[in-house]
Parts: C-alpha cells; sequence; structure tokens
C-alpha cells in the first residue's frame, strides 16, 4: 500500500531509558527524524498518532538507583520529567508521551503475556541463570558484563554487544563478572518463560526479507537477515527476568520474577496509545488495529532485533494487530570522534546545550540532520556545528530571507509590493519552486531526511541567488517597478521555504509564518508562487540565525576534553596493592606527628622544597619533591606525617633526615596526612 491509501499514522520514537539526561545520540537516532516525518505528515493533513513515553524498567534503572542511593521510582520520576521537558523544548512534538510504569501499561503488558500464555506460546524452561551469591540475587543480563565471544570487546552485556551489535545470551560472555559486587558469578536454577522464536521465523523471513526487501532501510534488513540466516536460527529468548523492580508476571508461582524489559517496553507504545485516546475521547484500537493504519516505528540501530523480530512475533502471535510497516533505524552518533557515554561523560546534554545556547534549538536540530546517522555511524564535531551554522544557516537562509523582508521594509514600508511583468529569469524561478515541495516531500516519505534536508538548503539557494542576481538594492535606483516585482517573488519564495522548513526547522518556520501573517499553513500551499497577496503588510522578523564565533565552540571542546579528564582520574584504576609484609616489617617504621617550621626552594631543582621539621626530638631537615604541588608558604606551620627512620639521602649535597607521607589520588595530585588539631609533634603513629 503507498502512504497516500493509508488512512491514518501511527508513528513511534524509542522509549528512553529513564536513567539519564538526553543528549545529542538521543535527538539524531531517532527523535528528531520521526518529528520531521510527523510534522511533514501533519502539514499534508493526515491524521497522526506521535507516540513515546519514558522506558521505566530493566536494569539500566536499578543500576542507576544503586549508583545514585536512590529507590527505582525515585529515579524514574526524576528522569521522566527531565527528559519530558527537554523533548517540548526541542520541539519534539509528541501527542502524547507516556510512561511504562503507569497502570495502563501494567495491565497491557500483563494482558499481553496472559493471552500469549493461554495461546501456549511460551516454552517454560528451568535454566541455569547467573547469580551473584554477594548480593543474594540472580543477574539480569545488562548486569553482567564481559567480553564479547565475537569482537572481544571487554564491556559487552548480557544480552548484546553494543559495539558489533550482536545479540547475546550471558552464557555466551567470556570472563562474566557481575555489575553490582564485581565478582565472578555462579549459576543457579530458575524457571523462566521462552518465547520460541524459531516458530516465527519463517513467517519473519517472507514478511522481512521478502515483502519489505524494497522499502526498508538496508542497514535493517542487514541486520535482520543475519539473524533470520544465521545457522543456528533464532533462539528462543526469556521473556521474564528474576528481578524486583518491573512489572509482576501474571502467573501463580512467578513471585520474585517480572516481564523482561524489551517484552514490555515496546508495549508501551499501545499502552501510551491508549492513554493518549482516553485523555481524547476517541477509540485507539484504529491506531493499532485497522489494516489501514501506517505503522511506524523510529529508533536506533541497537533496537532494531526488539523492533523487528521480536515485538512484530507478539503482535503476530496476539493477533488482531497490524505490523509495523517500517522500522527506519538510524545508526549511532559519535561525538568528536569518540563513541558517545553518558559513563564517561562524552556527551552534548540537551539541557546544557539550551543554557548554553539559548533559542538555538533549530541549530541543532539542523547539524543533526545535515549529519544524520542514516545509513552509517556519523561524527559530531563542534567546528562542523558552527561551519554549518554560518555558511549555510546564517549565510544562506537568513541572508536571503532577512534581505528580502529589510528591503520591503525600507522601501515599501512592510508592505509586499505588486508584481509586474515576469522576465524568463523570473519565470524561471517561479518553476523551480513548483517543484521544490514534491522533491522534498520524495525523500521525507522514503525516510531521507538528510537528502529532503538539503533539497530545502537548495529552494534557500534559489531565494539568495535570485536576489543576489537581481540586485534589488541597486534596481531600486534604476528600475522601481521591476525592483517590485524581484522583492514580490523572492518574499513568495520565502514564505514557501517556510511551509516545506517547518518540519526540520519548527522554531524559525513559526517566526517566518508568523512574519507573514501565514496561519492554517499547509504543505498543500507550497509550491505556489502567489502565497503573500500584494498589499499584505509584513510582521516583525528577529534575527533568524546568527554567527557562531570561534570561541564559542572551542569553549564547548575544551569542556569536553575537561569532563573526560576527569572522568578518566575519577574512573582511573586504583593502585594496586604491594605484596604482603610481616608486623616485624610493620614495626621497623618510626611514623611520628611533626610540624613544618620552615620550607624554601631548593636550589637548581624543580622538585625540591627544602623543610625544616619539628619532629617532637628536635628539628630535622627533608628535601620533598612537592615544589609543583605546594608553595613553600602553604606548607609552613602544617602538621603532618613523616617517617623519621629512614636512614639520609644526600641530594644536591643536602642530606634528607627522613620523609614527609602524602597520599597521591587518582589524577596524580598530592594531599597532606593531617592529624587532628592539637596533636603533640613526636606522637607516634602506629
Ligand atoms: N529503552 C532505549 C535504548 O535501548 C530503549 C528503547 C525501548 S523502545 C520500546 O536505549
Ligand atoms: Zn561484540
Amino acid at each position: 500500500m503507498n502512504n497516500k491509501n493509508f488512512k491514518r499514522y501511527t508513528v513511534t520514537a524509542a522509549l528512553p531509558y529513564a536513567n539519564g539526561p538526553l543528549h545529542i545520540g538521543h535527538l539524531a537516532g531517532c527523535y528528531v527524524p520521526s518529528d520531521i516525518y510527523v510534522r511533514y505528515l501533519r502539514s499534508q493533513g493526515r491524521e497522526v498518532a506521535y507516540i513515546c513515553g519514558s522506558d521505566e524498567h530493566g536494569v539500566a534503572i536499578t543500576i542507576k538507583a544503586v549508583k545514585e542511593g536512590k529507590t527505582p521510582q525515585q529515579v524514574v520520576d526524576q528522569y521522566h520529567e527531565m527528559m519530558k521537558g527537554s523533548f517540548k523544548q526541542f520541539g519534539i512534538s509528541f501527542d502524547h508521551y507516556s510512561r511504562t510504569s503507569a497502570q495502563v501499561h501494567h495491565e497491557t503488558a500483563q494482558g499481553f503475556f496472559t493471552d500469549l500464555y493461554e495461546k501456549g506460546e511460551f516454552l517454560e524452561q528451568t535454566t541455569e541463570q547467573y547469580y551473584d551469591e554477594e548480593a543474594g540475587q540472580f543477574l539480569a543480563d545488562r548486569y553482567i558484563e564481559g567480553i564479547c565471544p565475537k569482537c572481544g570487546n571487554e564491556h559487552a552485556y548480557g544480552d548484546q554487544c553494543e559495539k558489533c551489535g550482536s545479540s547475546l545470551s550471558p552464557t555466551d560472555l567470556i570472563n562474566p563478572k557481575s555489575k553490582l559486587s564485581g565478582r565472578t558469578p555462579v549459576l543457579k536454577e530458575t524457571k523462566h518463560w521462552f518465547l520460541d522464536l524459531a516458530r516465527y521465523q519463517p513467517f519473519l523471513k517472507k514478511w522481512i526479507l521478502e515483502d519489505h526487501a524494497d522499502d526498508w532501510k538496508n542497514n535493517v534488513l542487514g541486520q535482520c537477515r543475519s539473524w533470520l540466516e544465521a545457522g543456528d536460527g533464532l533462539q528462543a529468548r526469556s521473556m521474564t527476568r528474576d528481578l524486583d523492580w518491573g512489572i509482576k508476571v501474571p502467573l501463580e508461582g512467578a513471585d520474585g520474577k517480572v516481564l523482561y524489559v524489551w517484552f514490555d517496553a515496546p508495549i508501551g507504545y499501545i499502552s501510551s496509545t491508549k492513554e493518549w485516546a482516553a485523555e481524547k475521547g476517541i477509540d485507539w484500537q484504529p491506531y493499532w488495529k485497522d489494516q489501514d493504519t501506517k505503522l511506524v516505528h523510529f529508533i536506533g540501530k541497537d533496537n532494531i532485533v526488539f523492533h523487528c523480530i521480536i515485538f512484530p512475533a507478539i503482535l503476530k502471535t496476539h493477533g488482531g494487530y497490524v505490523l509495523p510497516e517500517n522500522v527506519p533505524a538510524n545508526e549511532f552518533l559519535n561525538l568528536e570522534g569518540e563513541k558517545i557515554s553518558t559513563s564517561r561523560n562524552w556527551a552534548v546534554w540537551l539541557h546544557e546545550y539550551l543554557e548554553e545556547f539559548p533559542g538555538k534549538q533549530d541549530v541543532l536540530r539542523y547539524v543533526l540532520t545535515a549529519n544524520a546517522p542514516e545509513t552509517k555511524d556519523n561524527d559530531f564535531t563542534w567546528k562542523d556545528f558552527q561551519g554549518r551554522n554560518n555558511s549555510e544557516l546564517v549565510a544562506i537562509y537568513g541572508n536571503f530571507v532577512n534581505r528580502a523582508v529589510v528591503l520591503t521594509q525600507k522601501f515599501y514600508q512592510g508592505e509586499v509590493p505588486a508584481r509586474g511583468e515576469l522576465r524568463g529569469y523570473d519565470k524561471g524561478v517561479l518553476s523551480a519552486l513548483e517543484e521544490f515541495p514534491e522533491k522534498i516531500a520524495a525523500s521525507i516519505e522514503r525516510y531521507r531526511f538528510r537528502e529532503a534536508l538539503s533539497i530545502v538548503m537548495d529552494f534557500a539557494r534559489l531565494g539568495n541567488k535570485y536576489l543576489a542576481d537581481t540586485e534589488p538594492w541597486k534596481e531600486i535606483k534604476t528600475d522601481p517597478e521591476r525592483t517590485k516585482t524581484i522583492l514580490n517573488i523572492a518574499l513568495n519564495i520565502a514564505a514557501n521555504l517556510a511551509i516545506v522548513s517547518e518540519p526540520f526547522l519548527p522554531f524559525t518556520a513559526s517566526k517566518l509564518f508568523e512574519m507573514f501573517g501565514m496561519d492554517q499553513v499547509s504543505w498543500s500551499h507550497a509550491g505556489n508562487g502567489k502565497l503573500l497577496s500584494e498589499g499584505k503588510t509584513l510582521g516583525k522578523m528577529g534575527l533568524l540565525f546568527e554567527k557562531i564565533e570561534d570561541e564559542t565552540v572551542e569553549k564547548q571542546v575544551q569542556k569536553l576534553l575537561d569532563s573526560k579528564k576527569m572522568n578518566e582520574a575519577a574512573n582511573a584504576p586504583v593502585a594496586p596493592m604491594k605484596e604482603l609484609i610481616t608486623y616485624d616489617d610493620f614495626a621497623k617504621l618510626d611514623l611520628r606527628v611533626v610540624t613544618i617550621l620552615e620550607a624554601e626552594p631548593m636550589p637548581k631543582s624543580k622538585k625540591l622544597l627544602k623543610l625544616k621539621v619539628d619532629i617532637g626530638l628536635g628539628h630535622r631537615t627533608v628535601l620533598s619533591g612537592v615544589a609543583d604541588h605546594f608553595a613553600p608558604e602553604f606548607l609552613v606551620g602544617k602538621q603532618v606525617t613523616m617517617l623519621i627512620n629512614l636512614a639520609p639521602r644526600k641530594m644536591m649535597g643536602t642530606d634528607s633526615e627522613g620523609m614527609i607521607l602524602m597520599a597521591e589520588d587518582k589524577d596524580g595530585k598530592l594531599k597532606l596526612l593531617q592529624p587532628h588539631e592539637g596533636t603533640a609533634n613526636g606522637s607516634t603513629i602506629s
């Protein structure tokens, strides 16, 4: 069925885990693309349900809760609100944003499970699962980390290797470790309910590799093919877990077990639709059950198996649901040449972007679309962000619209001037204008948003070139009538540009709609060279885009490098313990509390300070390699700890009689070891 015949659209965007703030990788992966698609559909007057919500179960949440010393509910409450806010601020125009901890979702997901259970679709298997004896709990896939057997990645999870995309089982991992205690887990028996995916393999192979061979993206088909044509075929996968946070398994004897997060999360799209429809007082079912509904899932590549294999198998087996017409998954966005990582704080956080670049949401939407990882991983650099803003948005798009509007304000008091006789060039430009909307639409319909946006920019170039070639600022001196025609055409190009820009640059488009007095905007109006009637008065228009200076982006790069350094220090491995010594070895050390009386740089040395120390038994001279850690005056008067019976060592002609003890932390900084106030010099330390 081609697009024109669908009566309505259900468009979903992956439910983000509510375990942290959103970053540019989220926007690039599926939220900007899905928003572009939905805005375009809406501007065509199509009936759309744009559905999302927070994914609040799974170990991504419980690991965060442990890390932050909070309950899982506190974690999801915090980040659900934060993410909802960020989406809104970036113009991601969901019709409904729910959350999987909502009661409606628990009921819906349990309903699906019970339906499949009663149909005998589950294999009940008692298997051995990794158990952390120290933590006293079974380990879900994401609680286990080890070496990926396929690519050697040392941080592969129990269910998936993010590096090579392989879907794994925990026992595939080499040298598995528990993320709870860090210890090696043991295998222990536990009962779970498995979906025997092999049962659905014939249907999935035909549905994906034949029926959708021509309209699904190659990166998606490629991953599905690797699963569907793998020698050992689709493996049964457990749809329940031993966890106390999640949706209870609706069966007798299943205490302490919850639904696997990837069983429940995609069903969250349905629950969210139910919630939305209830609020609107409409029936949710057509959006999920009518064959003339087009269902599209926007996701990142790491979610392909769950959206193309497992969820469709569940929908198909349950019966009565439409299957996704397309799953246009994006690849990953990297940042300054490295993988975006929340744990290493190597990310551009949306909330921080908004603080540092207020009002520039469209610039980020633009750059993330122009560089979208649609077919392969791509890289976001601040230099490119600046370059595209300055040389495309400012120099072409903004320059064109600004000139057309400012000249109209200057020559015609802001009124759209009358169009006189057209010349050949004018006619050429107006016929090009007629063709742009269809070209852009064709790319959007095929989920090629980078391509669509580049055509929008070609449209802006057309306008920019038209003004540069006709030079109305000169023409006005010799041919005022001609100038009116030029600016009339230029303003109409700008008004059309606003319509086709809206899916990509909603904030810019709304400024233009307001200035042009265009309401009830529809895609069908685009291509019309006479959108603006003569005599129409233009509203005020602020600057659409402004230049971004070098130091602005250099500051962002430095911020990344600083946070990386801090994180490396924070996560640097602690120095390993030295070999064991006996008590007698320790008893030989004479450690005392002492006071530094004098401190001065050691001549001809960058590292050494010469200290005079009161050890309680008299004064000693100590040479200490702390010159690049402490200023001499900082040390004078400080009580520290010292090894006083270390044999004297001559350094640079001076005897050093002992050693001041220091702590060196992970980032190499030295810290004094200072006793409580009022400890007498010479006090022994044992
Ligand atoms: N919560 C997002 C992720 O894998 C995951 C998507 C669920 S969509 C139903 O990062
Ligand atoms: Zn791997």
